[in-house]
């Protein structure tokens, strides 16, 4: 026997499955995170969880601390391109002063200026050096504050059990300048032109702020790209690989990349947050459900980050680390 039902109307209509969890505080597709708001605990779990990303506000941050780093960094990448190789002239790759080359094998639509947190070049201007080191000196101890809001958000005791991993002496600290100057000829042939391509951050946390220019974009879970409107009141958030592994999966490693603006130069500023290079990278053990096993083989930041640097900045790195 054959029973035909009747559809309602809106059954006929294809449906899209919602990625989003009904809670939550979204600006777009982009997870808000108010560091003000007594929920922000639950906020930021509920956004590594569902993407990896999200944007801080109400951080307590000056923006006179973030304003004086652009223009510095404005300064530095208006200098002819001989005095900015000669500034940055002695670190080893991948440190120093870059343009269009990314990595060992990636172009992209940008110059950049990529330091160790705690070895500041003595040949840049002390109105720069006093910039970086108070920029840096706040951003670690915000990295350090939002990883124990994490580790409270998740029930994990100490709750420094994954802010101390950056607090250590020979914690991995990175900081990156990154100027994505304007690509007319994007327009004109009406196509993007890739400033970064698309990638994850191997470390454990990055913070991101950067002018009012548009580029940044993340990738959903559902694989589509999705504009991050840019806003330098804020602070953007990204999970990176380690923290991934940390939790066993549970929290994402996002992928993003940004695109040239083909009329505004775009400046950023990235804090990138890694263990001390001896520093096993394994999930915390209180986190692990009973029975559940790593999906990750053993390794140390050291090695996770030599095997990182070789690969290209679209292959998937953790995947090298996967047991299955
Ligand atoms: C991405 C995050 C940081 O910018 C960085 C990048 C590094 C580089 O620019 O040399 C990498 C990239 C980043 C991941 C894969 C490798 C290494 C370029 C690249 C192709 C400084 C980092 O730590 O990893």
């Amino acid at each position: 026997m054959v029973v035909i039902t009747k559809l309602s109307a809106v059954e006929q209509f294809p449906i899209t499955k919602l990625h989003r969890p009904v809670s939550g505080n979204f600006a777009g597709d982009v997870p808000l995170v108010d560091l003000t708001s007594p929920a922000a605990a639950a906020q930021v779990v509920a956004a590594c969880e569902e993407l990896g990303f999200f944007k801080l506000t109400n951080h307590g941050i000056s923006f006179e601390l973030m304003d004086r780093l652009e223009c510095e960094a404005a300064k530095f990448f208006s200098l002819p391109i001989w005095k900015k190789d000669a500034a940055a002239g002695s670190a080893a790759p991948p440190f120093g002063y870059g343009s269009r080359k990314i990595g060992s094998w990636d172009v992209g639509w940008i110059e950049y200026l990529l330091m160790q947190a705690n070895s500041i070049n003595p040949s840049f201007s002390s109105s720069f050096r006093s910039a970086l080191s108070d920029y840096i000196s706040t951003i670690k101890n915000l990295s350090c504050e939002l990883l124990e809001l994490m580790a409270e958000g998740l029930g994990l005791q100490p709750r420094n059990i994954l802010s101390k991993l950056l607090m250590d002496e020979e914690s991995d600290l990175m900081l990156r300048l990154n100027h994505y100057p304007p690509c007319p000829s994007s327009q004109q042939r009406n196509i993007s032109v890739t400033g970064f391509g698309e990638h994850t951050d191997p470390q454990v946390i990055s913070i991101l702020r950067s002018n009012n220019t548009s580029g940044l974009q993340i990738s959903l879970r559902d694989g589509r790209w999705v504009p991050v409107p840019p806003d330098q009141n804020s602070f953007f958030v990204n999970v990176g690989d380690s923290l991934q592994v940390l939790t066993n999966g549970r929290f994402r490693s996002v992928k993003h990349r940004v695109l040239a603006n083909s009329v505004q130069s775009r400046l950023s500023m990235i804090f990138f947050g890694g263990p001390p290079l001896k520093e096993r990278v394994a999930p915390l053990p209180l986190l692990m459900e009973e029975g559940e096993e790593s999906l990750y083989r053993e390794f140390t930041w050291c090695e996770y980050k030599t095997t990182a640097y070789k690969t290209k900045l679209v292959d998937n790195r953790l995947g090298l680390f996967e047991k299955h």
